[in-house]
């Protein structure tokens, strides 16, 4: 089976960059159960397959992702709750096991509509842009619910201890602009220069090593969550693991190339790694 034979989700592969696609326009690719079932399957295709360089996570149509499906993820699921146990295990192995552990760096490119559990899926990935024009919300709040899944923690983690409360209890929406200014995504741009914004970023971190950048956003996220002595601890232990993994032997050729070959300077960008 290809990803492509999805229906609520799609794929569209590009100079070894994958667009998985959240492809339910008319719903606003608000996320129902076929679609967390569907994205599981779709983003673990892409993670291991060698092809694929970077991942980048978008909407079909007008929104991002409206969030949950409140019709079939919440309404249809109240009295059913073995079906809720399984679709929240898919909701919770695409979204943050598979999307934000993803052994390829991924950038969410938030074109539209993004609210509620869309959070989660934005935040998974390591880079965001958003178009300017993009609409944002927390809007639980708005009908009776607070934010749920990993929203809420997604949120304390990304967002400034103000910013997150008052987009939480006010349920206001807010726009890309905003959201770049509140360092929820890196940056905005108007939506017409969205694709190529995100592919020209996806450029960069093709040129760089793929296992040195799974080691270091891995190390980001993993060691967050630990005390300082651990945290350099690991680093050190995972920065000797990646030496003695990595294929192309990048720290002993970026050393030789800018120590003997004087063919490149570490601070301004990759080594060269054309293969001899
Ligand atoms: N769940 C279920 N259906 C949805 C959702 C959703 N989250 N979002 C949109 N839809 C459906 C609408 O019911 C409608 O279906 P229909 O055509 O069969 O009637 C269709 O998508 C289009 O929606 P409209 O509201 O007509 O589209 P519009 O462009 O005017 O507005 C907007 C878009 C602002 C995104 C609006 O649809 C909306 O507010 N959606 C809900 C956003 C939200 O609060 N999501 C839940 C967050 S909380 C959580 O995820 C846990
Ligand atoms: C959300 C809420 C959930 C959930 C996933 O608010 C996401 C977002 C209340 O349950 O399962």
């Amino acid at each position: 089976m290809t990803a492509q034979e999805y229906e609520t989700v799609k794929v569209e592969r590009e100079d070894g960059v994958a667009w998985m696609i959240l492809n339910r326009p008319e719903k606003r690719n608000a996320m129902n159960p076929q679609m967390h079932y569907e994205a599981e399957q779709v983003i673990n295709q892409l993670s291991l397959d060698p092809d694929v360089q970077v991942v980048v996570l978008t909407g079909e149509g007008e929104a991002f992702c409206a969030g949950m499906d409140l019709k079939e993820y919440f309404r249809a699921l109240d009295n059913d709750p073995t079906e809720q146990i399984r679709v929240r295990w898919a909701m919770r192995n695409w979204q943050y096991f598979r999307l934000r552990m993803c052994p390829k760096p991924t950038i969410a490119a938030v074109n539209g509509w993004c609210f509620g559990g869309a959070f989660t899926p934005l935040i998974s990935c390591d880079l965001a842009i958003a178009a300017d024009e993009a609409t944002f919300g927390l809007s639980e709040v708005n009908w009776g619910i607070l934010p749920g899944g990993y929203v809420t923690r997604d949120v304390s983690m990304v967002m400034r201890y103000r910013d997150a409360l008052y987009y939480i209890v006010t349920g206001k929406t807010f726009d890309g602009k905003k959201a770049a200014d509140m360092g929820l995504v890196n940056e905005s741009v108007p939506r017409s220069e969205l694709r190529s914004a995100v592919m020209a970023l996806a450029q960069d971190l093709k040129k760089l090593n793929p296992l040195t950048l799974r080691y270091a956003k891995d190390a980001f996220k993993m060691s967050r969550d630990m005390d300082f002595e651990q945290a350099y601890d690991y680093l050190a232990a995972k920065n000797d693991q990646l030496e003695f993994r990595d294929p192309e032997r990048g720290r002993g050729k970026g050393i030789q190339q800018f120590i003997e070959d004087k063919t490149f300077r570490p601070g301004l960008g990759p080594y060269g790694r054309s293969k001899e």
